[in-house]
């Protein structure tokens, strides 16, 4: 987000102040000037560009002051900067003040600026990459001409150790574990240290705070450390300045899937604050925003009809495939049941089921029903399940078969409503390999 804000120049001083690229500040020329003062002509630095505008007519001001113009309370001064600074306040800005009798100024108001650079980045295009300021980076629209970047729920465990998910905790235990994130970074350029008064904010909405968290490398070079900023309890984070050209990493987490309540899209942003005095609370005269959408969990046939329904008998399930039989009858499909000899005593067609995934251009990761044997992968009924060595199901039992697994021990997919059109999402991540539209064994 740009903001246009207004510097209060006074006759006879000089005022500090911060531009960030990219943006324009204006200078309130008219109210300045001392008594008397007819016409003003506008001296300034190479990094500075220096518009004259009254109305809607807007004058380049040369460099070196030699133009005039007539003091009229509607012109006010355009200030931006297209380069950052490398010290403090190495630019400036002066504006002379003549009176009715031409000659030399009458007197002077000025300003130092300090140009810097801030943009927080994410991949908006989509294409892995997080590239640097993109302008769509604060929208997001579907498709695949769409743009907008992309986060995963951490629903997955890359640490065996821990008892939950990776997303209920705040911390991260493996690298394995930050791919599932998305980069974010913040680049910045300026002189060594912010001029005294300022200081760089990042931060979530409350109603973003528990759908989101972010992690900052501290010490990228010795000994890593994953630093959780935001997210949960933590709603901003003072970001450390380091001067020069620098880039700073951080990862984004998803930690809950859309449903009917959370449509999916959350926002971090950056602000530069200013403290004008020590009495008056510091405001952002810079902000830059990035938006995420958390990809739901996707089942790509389920928007088809079941075809064949696959249940193990066993000798306690009596009861269950009567009313599967009955449930299969209604949907009108068939009932393929597995016997005994078949399924050798385990109601449990594999020991994990691959029945969805989530994508993002960064990592895709399939959800899986774990179930509670862990047999090696081998004792399940595969030749009337499984056919073809890609481990395919052949026809679409999906739908019906997601019903009955909920039912049973599926991992709770907590939060997002089983069955959604995400149509939109399917169009921008299309040429995902066949493996995921179908139903394979589990990874
Ligand atoms: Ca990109
Ligand atoms: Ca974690
Ligand atoms: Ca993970």
């Amino acid at each position: 987000m740009l903001r246009d804000r207004t510097l209060r120049l006074h006759y006879g001083s000089r005022m500090e102040a911060v531009c960030v690229l990219g943006t324009q500040i204006s200078a309130d020329v008219y109210g300045a000037a001392p008594a008397g003062a007819v016409s003003f002509s506008v001296k300034h630095t190479a990094g500075v560009q220096v518009e004259v505008v009254t109305d809607d007519q807007s004058q380049v001001a040369p460099a070196n002051g030699g133009k005039q113009w007539p003091l009229d309370h509607r012109t006010i001064l355009k200030l931006s900067m297209n380069k950052a600074s490398t010290e403090a306040n190495d630019d400036k800005v002066t504006v002379n003040y003549y009176g009715e009798n031409g000659g030399p100024p009458i007197d002077q108001a000025g300003v130092f600026l300090t140009g810097i650079g801030i943009s927080l980045d994410v991949d908006a295009d989509r294409d892995g990459v997080v590239e640097k300021n993109n302008p769509r980076k604060g929208t997001w629209t579907w498709g695949p001409d769409g743009h907008g970047a992309i986060l995963l729920v951490n629903c997955d465990k890359d640490n065996p150790f821990i008892s939950g998910l990776d997303c209920d905790d705040e911390k991260i235990f493996s690298k394995e574990d930050l791919r599932d994130m998305s980069r974010m970074i913040l680049r910045t350029e300026g002189p060594p240290r912010l001029p005294a008064g300022y200081e760089m904010v990042l931060y979530v909405p409350m109603s973003d705070s528990d759908k989101v968290g972010v992690f900052y490398v501290e010490n990228p070079f010795f000994g890593q450390r994953y630093i959780h900023v935001l997210g949960r309890r933590k709603l901003y984070h003072v970001v450390k300045y380091t001067g020069g050209s620098a880039e700073l990493e951080f990862f984004v987490e998803g930690l809950c899937f859309p449903d009917d309540t959370f449509p999916g899209l959350v926002s971090i942003n950056i602000s530069l604050l200013e403290s004008l005095t020590e009495e008056i609370p510091r405001a952002p005269i810079f902000t830059d925003t990035v938006v995420f959408r958390v990809a739901p969990w996707i089942m790509t046939p389920n928007t088809l009809a079941p075809v064949n329904v696959f249940v193990c008998s066993v000798k306690d399930n009596y009861l269950f495939l009567k009313e599967v039989k009955s449930l299969v009858s209604k949907a009108n499909c068939n009932l393929k049941v597995c016997y005994g000899y078949m399924n050798r005593g385990d109601r449990w067609m594999q020991d994990e089921i691959e029945f969805g995934y989530i994508h993002a251009p960064h990592k895709c990761f399939p959800v899986v029903l774990d179930s509670p044997r862990d047999g090696g992968l081998k004792n399940f009924p595969i030749k009337e399940i499984l056919v073809r060595a890609a481990c395919l199901f052949c026809e679409h039992i999906w739908s019906l078969l997601y019903c009955l697994l909920a039912e049973e021990e599926a991992y709770p997919l907590y939060g997002q409503t089983p069955f959604e059109d995400y149509r939109n999402l399917l169009e921008w991540n299309w040429d995902l390999p066949m493996d995921f539209r179908g139903l394979s064994h589990g990874s």
